[in-house]
């Protein structure tokens, strides 16, 4: 009965291979998920879409914005300050990210993001448009290897950094 054994191997072997694709997939869903939040006065909702190219350490990235309000109308002409840092290290951002471009339907450019290395990073975008002023966190998690040929970060290595509330 050489048949019987050889199939349910073979079976056994497209399942793990059905698991194990599925396992990538919901990683890869999890990482590009758009990460929408209310801002902390429920002025606005916001989405941080991350560069479809994925996030890699050391690299610069283009994120985007969407914008609306409490009611789910896109925010038009709004303007962003953005800062954050890893606050399990006290440290800040390693570049200052900036809305670059109004892409309209409440669609920004966010330009200038860049993780120095893995961890929780914590992104404040303030908001503000019509006189309204908001402000919203995001919790980061980025868990991902240096990207071939980026220099690796190294732990402690906290210089030169813009501090959360410096100048
Ligand atoms: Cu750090």
């Amino acid at each position: 009965m050489q048949t019987p054994i050889s199939l349910r191997a073979c079976v056994r072997l497209f399942l793990l291979f059905l698991c194990l694709s599925a396992h990538a997939a919901h990683a890869l869903e999890a990482r590009l998920q758009p990460l929408t939040r209310a801002s902390s006065r429920q002025v606005y909702m916001v989405t941080l879409i991350p560069p479809p190219e994925g996030v890699a350490i050391n690299r610069m990235h283009s994120w985007q914005v969407r914008l609306s309000n409490a009611e789910g109308k896109p925010v038009e002409k709004a303007t962003f300050r953005i800062d954050g840092g890893m606050p399990q290290h006290n440290h800040g951002l390693p570049t200052r990210p900036q809305v670059t471009q109004n892409r309209g339907h409440g669609i920004y450019l966010l330009e200038g993001m860049r993780f120095n290395m893995p961890g929780w990073w914590e992104l404040t975008l303030h908001i503000e448009s019509e006189k309204q002023k908001d402000r919203v966190n995001f919790q980061i998690l980025i868990d991902l290897p240096p990207a071939p040929g980026a220099a690796p970060a190294q732990a402690g290595q906290h210089s030169g950094m813009n501090m959360p509330g410096g100048k």
